[in-house]
């Protein structure tokens, strides 16, 4: 008995030492919650909103090989958005990078960071259907990305929260038919890594 405790004793202090021995990765500095969609209850991802997810714009988590669950929208009316959402908290004047794994079968998909006074954009779109800028924004749109339908492809944004404090990050598509997914999303300071 002695023995066996001793031995659970060692595997703790071990599991401990293990645990403090971790560099912090990424994974530790990442202010997006559940960006993986892995923790789900009742069938919705913790942590995520969806917007303007009305008629017949739906999101779901789907499970796809390799990804676990996946964050996945699908905009059946051409004059709904549909967005996957989530408020951020950011520490002023200091640059962030917002990272992901992201893929599109048709439709106009943003991926915005935004909140009074600052608003980040980029844009994707099937390659086929490139170049078409959005001409109807005034902001300054900071990349149109070319996707292929179905395929995965990263996307990355970098971006200074100058004096904001607190954002919204939305991903999806807006007035047209579309589906979108997303996984692995990461937003982290560029100081962190
Ligand atoms: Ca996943």
């Amino acid at each position: 008995m002695k023995y066996l405790q001793k031995v659970l004793l060692s595997l703790c202090c071990l599991t401990a030492i293990a645990t403090l021995a971790q560099p912090a990765s990424s994974q530790d500095n990442n202010l997006i919650k559940n960006g993986n969609f892995e923790k789900l209850t009742n069938g919705a991802a913790d942590h995520w909103d969806i917007l303007e997810g009305a008629a017949g714009n739906v999101a779901d988590y789907p499970v796809e090989s390799g990804k676990g669950h996946i964050g996945h929208v699908k905009s059946a009316n051409s004059t709904k958005n549909a967005y996957l959402s989530q408020w951020v908290n950011l520490e002023t004047n200091q640059d962030y990078r917002l990272s992901m794994k992201a893929k599109m079968n048709r439709g106009k998909l943003t991926f915005a960071i935004g909140s009074n006074g600052l608003n980040k954009r980029m844009y994707g779109e099937l390659k086929e259907e490139l170049p078409m800028s959005p001409w109807f924004w005034d902001e300054t749109w900071l990349a149109s990305l070319p996707f292929e339908a179905g395929k995965w492809r990263e996307v990355t944004m970098e971006f200074n929260s100058g004096e904001i404090k607190r954002v919204l990050l939305t991903l999806g598509g807006f007035f047209s038919q579309g589906e979108y997914a997303f996984d692995d999303i990461t937003l982290v300071k560029v100081a962190d890594q």
